[in-house]
């Protein structure tokens, strides 16, 4: 039975996971979360903890959380580019890093865009949007001097870290641009926007660029 991946194009964490099934080159069918199919949010409801996605569901084995999916394409798929892979140290920095473009790279991201969804938020407040740029800041420095000046996040071989620097970079640099400050980081970023598997994930989500809440910038 083919896999069904819950979620949309345009959602960060939904890229996450569609970037390991195309590395992974595993069929799957795509139930896209919107107006037309709401039988898609009816299920997504009724199985994901709080409603989130991306949600997988394989044959009725049912995962949310894109690193936990991840995971688990990894133990069902062995012989398919395994993303979590290596000795106990790299598997440590692998997760390490997941939690880190989450956390502080994804996580004020998507505050700064709540920010600017009405329903949300009556107006943006101004106080927030500096301390979550603030916080943007901080680790973007980091990875400045952490960053591999080449390969991926974590080394050689493309991991679970960069499923999710992929679209963690991706929208933070719309909403708080990465500067000539942090090179290296421009650099990884414009590395992962060339690897097939994350283009194509870019590319499936261009036609929903004008839903951005903060106007989609030109360029990417
Ligand atoms: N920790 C979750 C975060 C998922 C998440 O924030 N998904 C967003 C879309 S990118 C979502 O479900 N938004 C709708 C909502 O919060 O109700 C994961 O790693 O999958």
């Amino acid at each position: 039975m083919t896999m069904t991946l819950y979620g949309h194009p345009f959602s960060s964490y939904t890229w996450k996971a569609l970037i390991a099934l195309y590395e992974k080159d595993l069929p799957f069918s795509f139930a896209i979360l919107d107006g037309e199919h709401p039988e898609y949010g009816d299920r997504l409801g009724a199985l994901s903890p709080v409603g989130k996605f991306p949600m997988l569901d394989d044959g009725g084995t049912v995962h949310t959380e894109a690193s936990i999916i991840i995971e688990y394409l990894d133990h069902a798929h062995p012989d398919k580019a395994p993303l979590i892979a290596g000795g106990p140290d790299a598997l440590l920095q692998i997760r390490f890093l997941d939690r880190l473009f989450d956390n502080y790279v994804m996580g004020p991201t998507q505050e700064i865009v709540a920010q600017h969804i009405p329903f949300m938020n009556a107006a943006p407040d101004q106080a927030r949007i500096v301390r979550e740029k603030a916080a943007l800041d901080k680790i973007y420095a980091w990875l400045e001097a952490h960053l591999p000046e080449q390969g991926w996040a974590a080394g050689d071989r493309f991991t679970l870290a960069d499923c999710a620097a992929a679209p963690s970079l991706f929208y933070a640099d719309w909403v708080h641009p990465i500067s000539a400050q942090h090179p290296r980081l421009a650099a990884y970023r414009a590395r992962l926007l060339s690897r097939p598997s994350i283009a194509r994930a870019v590319d499936g989500a261009r036609p929903y660029r004008h839903l951005f809440p903060l106007g989609a910038p030109d360029k990417d």
